[in-house]
């Protein structure tokens, strides 16, 4: 992969994923209790040994470069960086970037001196592992001037992706970007018998590209107005140039809407999750802080990731993911909740240091109830507060909390006062 460039989109304005984007772009949003959104593409770039890439973001969040930079330092007998190119415009500006196809042209001043033969661009906002040598080995004997990496899908899930077709080599011959349900007749796909059974008939592009070099300029600099790699430019290059399948079945997951966000994390604290973070020979990487265990005591806990430094103290934990720094009072039930974690230890200053009993902040107070949330980092909720949405609202603005999708959200350093209902 020496010759090859990667380009991570690491997002828009981040407003699906809105308020865990409030303070922070959406690759520093954390996942599964200790990593970031960011840490998935580069880790498989890493373990692909893809060491040069850059990722694009509209805005220069200290989160990001802070996070990129203690975690991943490369060493200078190699050739490898993580370099962030942020909008160079303020949000009021229309130089944003319009679309992923904007911003990687805008981009391709900062990338065309690194020599290289192709560019991999890769979404920010994906759980998936992928071998990115064996892509590039596909694209290569296929001759390919692009090479889409696609996914079987459903019915149901069709409508969110571009759809495409393929002739017996493995070539595209249709692309239609996000087709409406009434309009996916005719662009099955043969699959293997395992997807059938499982109505998986669609063959979705997963917005994982391999350009050569040339054709990259070519397709992003003969028509700057178009703005956007799924509805402009791979539509327009399947009919001008070699646009090859990359049929990939592993697990893969979108995660940039709250509700898919909520349930990858949660399917991580299953028993086997389809996705692993214990894989040795491809782990995923992030910053290493020097953080001491996690502490349970006296508590019931099921299904759940508890992360490092965190302290869960005779309370209830199912189904749930804690992130570092947490702190669960005595008392406290936490179920089908993402708790992101705390920047600081809340017991940290002796001044301070409560015991188990009022509730340090951050943390969960004693007696609180907690369920189908996401709790982001440094929130405060008080004691003996019920935070489960009880009703079952979908979509709901508080003073200091949301609802997305159904799924309560905390946003950072939020402070929930005792005996809050929500
Ligand atoms: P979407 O994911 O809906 O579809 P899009 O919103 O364009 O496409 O985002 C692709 C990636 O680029 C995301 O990681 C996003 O955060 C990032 N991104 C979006 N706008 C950006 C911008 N202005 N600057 C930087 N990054 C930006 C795409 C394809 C579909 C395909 C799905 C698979 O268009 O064809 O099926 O990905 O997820
Ligand atoms: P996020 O992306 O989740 O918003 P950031 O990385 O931007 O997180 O914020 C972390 C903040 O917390 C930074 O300002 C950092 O300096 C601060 N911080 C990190 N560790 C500690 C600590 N141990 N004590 C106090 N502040 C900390």
């Amino acid at each position: 992969m020496r010759d090859t460039l990667a380009v991570i989109l690491g997002g828009g304005a981040g407003t699906r994923l809105f308020p865990l984007t409030r303070h922070r772009s959406k690759p520093a949003v954390p996942l599964a209790g200790k990593y970031r959104l960011i840490d998935i593409p580069i880790s498989n770039c890493v373990n692909s040994e893809l060491m040069r890439m850059f990722v694009v973001t509209q805005y220069n969040s200290a989160s990001l470069n802070r996070h990129v930079a203690r975690a991943y330092r490369f060493d200078r007998f190699g050739h490898g960086f993580v370099t962030i190119l942020a909008a160079e415009q303020t949000p009021d500006s229309d130089k944003w970037y319009q679309g992923t196809a904007d911003a990687v042209r805008q981009c391709l001043q900062h990338i065309d001196p690194y020599p290289h033969r192709r560019v991999l661009i890769l979404s920010g906002d994906q759980l998936y592992r992928m071998d990115f040598n064996t892509l590039s080995a596909h694209h290569r004997s296929s001759w390919a001037d692009l090479t889409v990496a696609t996914i079987p899908v459903t019915a149901d899930e069709a409508p969110a992706f571009g759809i495409l077709k393929t002739d017996a080599d493995g070539v595209i011959t249709e692309f239609h970007e996000k087709p409406a349900r009434d309009q996916l007749d005719g662009l099955d796909s043969p699959v293997s018998a395992k997807m059938r059974e499982q109505g998986r008939i669609y063959l979705a592009s997963m917005g994982i590209y391999m350009f050569e070099r040339d054709v990259l300029r070519e397709v992003l600099l003969s028509d700057p107005s178009q703005a956007d790699f799924g509805h402009q430019i791979i539509p327009a290059a399947i009919r001008e140039r070699r646009v090859v399948s990359y049929p990939f079945d592993g697990y893969w997951s979108d995660i940039g809407t709250v509700r898919s966000f909520y349930d990858a994390n949660l399917a991580l604290a299953m028993p086997e999750p389809e996705f692993d973070l214990y894989d040795e020979d491809a782990p995923i990487y992030t910053n290493a802080r020097t953080l001491p265990p996690a502490k349970v005591q006296g508590s019931n806990v099921r299904n759940s990731m508890i992360c490092e430094a965190s302290v869960v103290a005779d309370a209830t934990v199912e189904h749930s993911v804690i992130g570092i720094r947490s702190f669960i009072s005595t008392g406290a039930e936490i179920r089908r909740t993402v708790m992101l974690g705390a920047d600081y230890l809340p017991w940290r200053d002796p001044s301070r240091r409560p015991g188990l009993n009022p509730p340090p902040a951050p943390g969960i107070g004693p007696n609180s109830v907690v369920e189908g949330a996401i709790i982001d980092k440094n929130v405060q909720v008080g004691a003996n507060c019920r935070i489960t949405n009880a009703e079952g609202v979908q979509e709901a603005d508080g003073d200091d909390w949301y609802i997305r999708d159904g799924v309560i959200v905390l946003p950072k350093n939020a402070i929930i006062p005792d005996g809050t209902v929500i």
